[in-house]
């Protein structure tokens, strides 16, 4: 295991989130894997570990899709059929450390990629999540997130955490991209950094 050359000091105003450590995503079988998340799950269980030795509350989130949605290609959208709820592949990897609750988005089929906030398929209002309250009960201010994928879900969980007014931090090996488009890493890094996020 090689080390980032900074490392999170984790005290209890830190929440860390651990964004979609699920088969789908980090299993070589999983229908949406992400190359490299052999290596993001050893990383982020790290996180976890030293977190959850400062104290610092964590929190998970589980991409959690219906059979039909409109996240999906065959249903209109750009995604093969990934993490339904209730099926292998939305279970967490089985290497993931858990140590506190999860936060499943998706459930009724909306739409939409941070662990923050959903959106109604229909009407396309934003529904928060229970992640922002989560966060708040723990007395947290600061929030670390970790996990896949960097250019959807731990980005858009990450912004969400600045709009939200939280210092937000990624720690850069334990998350790992899609790269739908070459380049999308490097780009979602900038968007990151624009936002004031930290890579650490
Ligand atoms: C994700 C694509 C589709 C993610 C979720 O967790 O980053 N990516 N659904
Ligand atoms: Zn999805």
């Amino acid at each position: 295991m090689t080390y980032p050359l900074t490392m999170i000091e984790y005290d209890r105003a830190i929440a860390l989130v651990v964004v979609d450590c699920q088969n789908d995503f980090a299993d070589p079988r999983g229908s949406l894997y992400v190359a490299g998340a052999g290596a993001v799950i050893a990383a982020t269980n790290r996180e976890v570990i030293r977190a959850t030795a400062a104290g610092a509350f964590v929190a998970y989130t589980q991409d959690w899709h219906p059979e039909s949605t409109p996240h999906f290609e065959k249903d209109g959208g750009i995604w093969p059929v990934h993490c339904v709820g209730g099926t292998w592949g939305a279970e967490f990897h089985p290497g993931l450390v858990v140590a506190g609750p999860s936060v499943r988005k998706g459930v009724h089929g909306e739409d939409g990629y941070s662990g923050f906030s959903m959106r109604d398929p229909l009407t396309e209002a934003t529904i928060p999540t229970a992640l922002a309250g989560m966060i708040t009960d723990a007395g947290a201010t600061r929030v670390v997130v970790v996990g896949l994928a960097l250019d959807y879900c731990v980005k858009a969980t990450a912004l969400d955490g600045r709009s939200l007014d939280h210092e937000v931090s990624v720690v850069s090996d334990a998350t790992a991209a899609v790269n739908l488009n070459e380049g999308d890493d490097e780009r979602s890094w900038h968007e990151l950094s624009d936002a004031g996020v930290f890579r650490v």
